[in-house]
């Protein structure tokens, strides 16, 4: 990569780019949707900042190039990087890893090698485009070593890192072979993001028994190799949507009468319960759909009144355990369907495909009960999105304990998925729920996420990296 052609004072790294390289649309380039897009893109326009990333394809070697304002500045990764350091360490390593090993992670010395090789390209790249005493915001689990990695090459500058996913507790934790460079490399940061204040404690609680830091409330005693002592601080940022948005598409007139249609075109059923997640084998879609086929069975809910709507987005398709859940998830789906429908109504409505966000918004309005049963789930931002879409404060989240936003959404319905049986009754008692206490439960949930949004999120973790700028001017 040749240098690019100025500096910026204000760096976003993450393993991917905000925009995706796609030959067949105007421009060559498809924005990828997502919060932290939109929480990151006004910051970075107005201070004339620059985005490290991949731009999404295997071997495209490209110049760093401008785009809305941004300097983005594209990393290579070849056909082997994507397989070891991406579907391997990243998402066979340290995804099942961090999510309580409900998959079983795989250790391979060869992923690791890639890992250690990638993030050594994406912080040559950020010290590349890094103004003198720049800001650099390091993105999530790819990139664990690049803050450490980057202090060395730029010492100047003042490095964020946010851990978009749990971290786990000690004893998983432990069984990870690097697991001392993976804390040498975060520690590298001055001030280490996670999403719940549970995370940052198992953080430094690892901290202390791996590299002997003294840590005290969140602060971090870090002593590098020469010596020389600094201070690192693990916090929680929960992160959030972007709420107007969501509000405001769910006003549209078009969107209230697409949802209108899902409905009808589903039978006008009494009750429409959904859930929306990427395939993965951390939502809990099989505990849901057992606990639904069940009620199902027992004749609490029946096929003539209630509808299960299930939109399952296609995910790391190459990774064997994905491709192992989805013949799971897709054989269970078949059999209560088989078991259940009639010739007019269908048990579950199974969808593997990706929706625009204005068709998720009207079927969020759609949806009276809104399963988010996730066994282990940094944040869930699917929580946050049928809330904020809830204009006419109607409908029932039924949320997993085990997420992010268990902590912040009181006044959901709160299920450990694992207990069949308590879903199966917190899935009952959302579908019988008085429209007065639905009212009165969703205005409270409204409140959290209208004054906690994701441009409060970015602002308070830019505003403590901001802090330690000064302090070290
Ligand atoms: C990771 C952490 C943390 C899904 N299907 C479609 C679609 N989506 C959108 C949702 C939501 C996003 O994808 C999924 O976000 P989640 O937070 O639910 O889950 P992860 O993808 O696992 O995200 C998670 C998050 O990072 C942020 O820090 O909360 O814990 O695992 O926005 O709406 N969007 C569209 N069509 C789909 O079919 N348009």
């Amino acid at each position: 990569m040749s240098d690019p052609k100025s500096k910026a004072d204000m760096i976003v790294v993450s393993n991917r780019l905000p925009v995706d390289h796609d030959p067949s649309v105007e421009g060559g380039w498809r924005r990828s949707p997502g919060g932290l897009v939109a929480a990151l893109e006004p910051v970075l326009q107005q201070t004339g900042g620059a985005w490290v990333g991949w731009p999404g394809t295997a071997g495209l070697e490209l110049e760093p190039f401008e785009l809305d304002g941004m300097e983005l500045v594209p990393v290579t990764l070849t056909d082997e990087d994507v397989e070891l350091y991406y579907e391997g360490f990243s998402n066979d390593t340290i995804w099942p890893l961090y999510h309580d090993v409900i998959s079983p992670p795989a250790y391979h010395r060869e992923w690791w090698e890639a890992y250690v090789r990638v993030n050594e390209r994406f912080a040559a790249a950020a010290a590349s485009v890094a103004a003198p005493g720049a800001v650099v915001w390091v993105q999530d689990y790819q990139l664990q070593l690049v803050p450490r990695l980057l202090r060395a090459l730029r010492p100047d500058v003042v490095i964020g890192y946010f851990h978009h996913i749990p971290f786990p507790a000690y004893g998983l934790f432990a069984q990870l072979p690097w697991r001392k460079h993976v804390l040498a490399g975060l520690v590298g940061a001055d001030v280490i993001g996670f999403q719940r204040v549970q995370d940052a404690g198992n953080f430094t609680n690892a901290v202390r028994r791996q590299l002997g830091f003294e840590t005290k409330s969140g602060a971090i005693r870090v002593v590098a190799d020469d010596g020389s002592v600094r201070t690192a601080v693990a916090k929680a940022y929960p992160i959030s949507i972007d709420t107007q948005l969501y509000d405001e598409i769910a006003r549209r007139p078009e969107v209230q009468a697409r949802a209108k249609e899902i409905r009808a075109s589903l039978g006008d059923p009494q009750t429409v319960i959904f859930g929306v997640d990427r395939l993965d084998y951390t939502k809990g879609i099989g505990h849901r759909l057992k606990a639904y086929g069940e009620l199902l069975e027992e004749g609490r809910l029946d096929v003539e009144h209630v509808t299960l709507v299930q939109v399952a987005s296609p995910s790391r398709e190459r990774v064997a355990a994905y491709m192992q859940l989805r013949d799971e998830i897709e054989l269970t789906v078949g059999r209560i369907n088989g078991d259940h429908d009639t010739v007019g109504h269908t048990a579950i409505r199974y969808l593997h495909h990706s929706y625009p966000r204005e068709e998720m918004v009207a079927l969020y309005l759609a949806a009276d009960v809104m399963l988010v049963t996730a066994l282990r789930d940094g944040m869930n931002l699917v929580a946050k999105e049928y809330v904020a879409s809830r204009i006419d404060s109607r409908g029932v989240l039924v949320l997993s304990e085990f997420t992010g936003a268990a902590d912040e959404l009181s006044q959901a319905v709160k299920v450990n998925p694992h207990d069949i049986d308590g879903l199966k009754d917190a899935i009952m008692a959302a579908v019988e729920m008085q429209p007065a206490e639905q009212a009165r439960r969703m205005r409270g949930l409204r409140r959290r996420v209208r004054d906690h949004d994701v441009a409060d999120w970015s602002r308070r973790f830019l505003a403590d990296l901001d802090a330690v700028r000064k302090q070290d001017a």
